[in-house]
């Protein structure tokens, strides 16, 4: 008993040292105004690209595994996107409404998109030679786009990563984690002094050599370089990568739920990330999403209070695929029409459903509205609130009553005025954005 309470004391005291050790300054911390200023742009371009677009497996797990690990590491040799420009990329995003675009400067297979000092696996060594990360930040400061990178902490192809394989199991004793933070850190720096991203999209914490320790060490490395730079929740070891319980402790500024839409959350600020086909990287006939899927998709984060970093994966020649191009561009078309009751909204009061999801600004709530279930849709009750008007956004009014309970009930229009998702605007007689949530 003395002994298992001796161990306990022990074990106390250990976990409080680990969590002083890695925590990070709150002083450093990326301020409430520039993370606000983020989730209100609501919508972001996502791209994976690399050599591995010549065999149209997946960036993060082919490697070894549908691609021998030799031929996969020679790709870049032939890797000359002839057709890459910069300008039509960032262009693209920006006619699908967009707001901000985030590159994989550098995936779990260890290609370099930059030009880095620190390693030979770069673009400058293959055939195309030139500064992809950098174009993309030109276009981006062109059309007035916010440019982010995404940096994994795993590095399959570093010799001083222990790890080689996706599989995990088997430990490099040549490798020096020492050794490869400071390379991260030294192509970081490149990366910050050079291309100034506004956030900076880590991945890849779950593997074993990495530790908390690192994280905060990169964290303020970082935010010595750029107080300003927003700087993800994957840089913890382990760390979660959905709603986590976001405080001084974690290492990151917000949540990241990957190929799902998180769940609404009016306190921690988050961002899905989820592809426009299956695969992150291109596949050629890859599964492109409908327009309804997209569009709601986007809704339902809006209705979360999270963004969108929707993800396209350029093809080898430098193209993004015209069908998905096209698909985007529709989403900027509904964005046309319905953005108010998406950009610098809130999500709420109503959480997301099958039906409808809420955003809201000012006095109004916008009800994105999916399916025509009834000619009514029923509300719940919001305490104290009385409705003064109710229209569809850039549209005609909408007859609406309350009940005794308080349940809000609005008369359809016989036929949506879009098929992927309406927007009704109630104005009300108070601050929306002070409601609590409900169902
Ligand atoms: O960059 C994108 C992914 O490549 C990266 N995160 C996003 C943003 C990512 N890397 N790894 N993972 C996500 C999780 C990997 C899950 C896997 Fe699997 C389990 C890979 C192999 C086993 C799921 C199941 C995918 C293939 C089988």
């Amino acid at each position: 008993m003395k002994r298992l309470f001796t161990l306990l004391i022990l074990l106390a005291m250990y976990c409080q040292s680990q969590a002083q050790t890695a925590a990070i300054d709150p002083s450093i911390k990326t301020s409430k105004v520039v993370l606000d200023d983020f989730m209100d742009q609501r919508f972001g371009m996502f791209i994976h690209w690399g050599p591995v677009a010549l065999r149209g497996t997946e960036i993060g797990w082919s490697r070894g595994t549908n691609v021998p690990t030799n031929e996969y590491d020679n790709l870049y040799k032939e890797f000359n996107p002839v057709l890459f420009d910069a300008d039509q990329w960032v262009k693209t995003a920006k006619d699908a409404g967009m707001k901000y675009l985030t590159i994989t400067a550098k995936h779990h297979d260890g290609f370099c998109l930059w030009p880095t000092k620190y390693s030979d696996y770069s673009i400058m060594n293959s055939p195309y030679k030139k500064d992809i990360v950098g174009e993309l930040a030109k276009a981006c400061k062109k059309y007035n786009l916010k440019f982010c990178v995404y940096f994994t902490v795993l590095d399959w192809h570093d010799p001083n990563y222990p790890v080689h394989l996706p599989d995990g199991k088997i430990s490099d004793p040549k490798a020096d984690m020492n050794k490869f933070v400071k390379t991260m850190k030294n192509q970081l720096q490149e990366i910050v002094t050079q291309y100034h991203p506004y956030m900076l999209w880590f991945d890849g914490n779950w593997e074993s050599p990495w530790k908390n320790e690192y994280g905060v060490e990169i964290y303020t490395f970082l935010k010595k370089l750029d107080p300003k730079v927003i700087i993800n929740n994957r840089l913890g070891a382990g760390q979660g990568a959905d709603h986590p319980n976001l405080s001084a402790q974690t290492i990151g500024d917000y949540a990241t739920p990957e190929q799902k839409i998180g769940e609404l959350n009016m306190n921690h600020p988050w961002e899905t990330c989820m592809t426009i086909c299956n695969q992150w990287a291109w596949k050629p006939n890859d599964k492109l999403k409908t327009l309804k899927e997209c569009i709601q998709t986007l809704a339902k984060t809006s209705g979360g209070n999270g963004n969108l970093l929707f993800n396209v994966g350029p093809m080898m020649d430098g193209r993004i695929e015209q069908r998905q191009i096209n698909r985007l561009k529709e989403m900027g078309d509904w964005l046309n029409t319905y953005g108010e009751s998406v950009y610098g909204t809130k999500g709420g009061p109503y959480k997301p459903n099958e039906t409808y999801a809420a955003t809201r600004k000012g006095n109004k709530i916008y009800i994105h509205v999916f399916e025509r279930k009834a000619e009514e849709l029923t509300l719940p009750a919001l305490k104290g609130v009385k409705v003064n008007k109710a229209y569809l956004l850039k549209g005609s009014k909408i007859t609406h009553r309350k009940d005794a309970t308080g349940a809000i009930t609005l008369q359809l229009p016989a036929q949506l005025p879009n098929a992927d998702d309406s927007v009704i605007v109630l104005e009300l007689n108070t601050n929306a954005e002070k409601l609590p949530v409900t169902i």
